[in-house]
């Protein structure tokens, strides 16, 4: 029999600890997928985050490397500049890049280091219990937001992408969702494009992709997907960013 599908050398055969409905396990995929597809499984360092991501270590079978809360970016830049010719990637949720690794990818991005980094936004911060993240939506409950966030208090959800394509050193920045079958082979596309970015020596290299967190959200994986299509594809439009403006 012709085998039309397997999982891809460059995933171990750990399972993954991912809650049921969790898109982690999905955009990992499409991550080694590319690797393969690129033949960079023996050239790739990665770098993992502190959140639910944590364990990307036990997952991909690159080299890897992790780092504390928010730092990635700089841990990635150190690795990527002592060893030029290997493709470089971070991977990280929204409370590690958006909110404590703030400055680390404003100024990885601005200094235009030439790294990949995966951007894993779900709304809220996953592995500590679910509380407001710098992308949670505005009303969206959370458990330090109780009656869903307040602009006012908490200041708008931040539109990272938009943000750091601002900087001369972004070279490319495209937000995807992993919501759909087709958005999922749009992610797989831009996830190659940010490693060619990276190869071809351009500059920094960013996909935000929309994602879900169940557990914290409270709801079950379909009713997840469906929260992600009504509430955060409307404010994080989907698209290449070129100098703050999603390219439709
Ligand atoms: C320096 C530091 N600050 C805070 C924490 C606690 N902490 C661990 S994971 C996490 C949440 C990360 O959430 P996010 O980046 O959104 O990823 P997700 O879990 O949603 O995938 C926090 C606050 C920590 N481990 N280290
Ligand atoms: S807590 Fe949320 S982000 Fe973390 S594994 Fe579970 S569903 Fe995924």
């Amino acid at each position: 029999m012709e085998k039309v599908a397997g999982r891809p050398d460059s995933l171990t055969d750990k399972e993954f600890h991912y809650c049921p409905g969790c898109t982690h396990g999905i955009v990992h995929r499409l991550v080694a997928e590319v690797i393969d597809e690129f033949d960079l499984k023996e050239e790739t360092i990665g770098v993992a985050p502190v959140g639910c991501s944590v364990l990307a270590y036990d997952y991909f079978d690159v080299d890897m490397h992790e780092a504390s809360h928010g730092r990635a970016p700089a841990v990635a830049t150190g690795i990527k500049r002592v060893h030029p010719d290997k493709a470089v990637f971070t991977y990280q949720g929204d409370g590690d890049l958006a909110s404590i690794g703030t400055a680390e990818i404003v100024h990885a991005a601005n200094r235009g280091e030439e790294i990949t980094t995966i951007f894993i936004n779900n709304a809220i911060y996953g592995m500590t219990g679910g509380q407001m993240a710098p992308t949670t939506l505005e009303g969206q409950k959370a458990t330090t937001s109780p009656y869903g966030r307040d602009l006012g208090e908490a200041g708008h959800p931040i539109k990272v992408s938009e943000m750091l394509s601002k900087l001369d050193g972004a070279a490319y920045i495209e937000r995807v969702s992993v919501d759909s079958p087709k958005n999922i082979k749009q992610t797989k596309k831009a996830i190659k494009k940010a490693f060619e970015v990276q190869q071809s020596g351009e500059g920094f290299a960013m996909v935000e992709v929309l994602s879900t967190c169940p557990t914290n959200w409270g709801v079950s994986p379909v009713e997840a997907i469906e929260w992600l299509q009504e509430n955060m594809l409307p404010h994080y439009k989907l698209g290449e960013v070129v100098d703050g403006e999603v390219q439709g």
